[in-house]
């Protein structure tokens, strides 16, 4: 792993929330964008060293909103930055971790992205994240 790229945070409401970060804590917003692939609307923030990802469900099929109704708003998932996404995975596999899919996958910002279930990792969903 290179370093924590960022925090994935599920919220309910995107707008409603992101003056708290822009204005009250003063963080400069980066890019609100739809990921298709993960059915969720996001909000890069900028954290300085790391980014702060605020998630908002599109719909009431996908994980977010899944989530949200069973522990409500709050920190969802750490995102590593790697190089290889696939060596990164392969690696893992051979390890013994469960990842969530056989492939990496399309995220936000155009990088692709894999995840590792919570059970593999002692309850934290952390995810993969390889920039193009
Ligand atoms: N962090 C920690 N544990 C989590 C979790 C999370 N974010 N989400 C679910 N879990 C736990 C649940 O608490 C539950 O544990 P228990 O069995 O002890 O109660 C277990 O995982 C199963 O949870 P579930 O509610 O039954 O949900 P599913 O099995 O249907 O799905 C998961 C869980 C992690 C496999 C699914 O959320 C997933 O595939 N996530 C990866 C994709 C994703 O999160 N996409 C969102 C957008 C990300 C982005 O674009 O950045």
């Amino acid at each position: 792993m290179k370093k924590v790229d960022h925090i994935g945070i599920a919220v309910r409401d995107l707008n409603a929330v992101l003056p708290y970060y822009t204005d009250t804590l003063g963080l400069p917003l980066l890019k609100i964008e739809e990921v298709a692939s993960q059915k969720v609307r996001v909000a890069f923030i900028d954290a300085g060293n790391i980014k702060i990802e605020l998630l908002e469900p599109m719909d009431e099929q996908n994980a977010i909103f899944k989530f949200l109704e069973k522990k409500g708003e709050g920190i969802h998932h750490i995102a590593f930055g790697v190089d290889n996404i696939e060596e990164r995975m392969n690696e893992l596999r051979k390890n013994g971790v469960q990842l969530l899919s056989d492939q990496p996958k399309p995220g936000a910002g155009g990088a692709m992205v894999a995840f590792l279930h919570p059970k593999s990792s002692n309850g934290v969903l952390y995810e993969l994240c390889e920039k193009q």
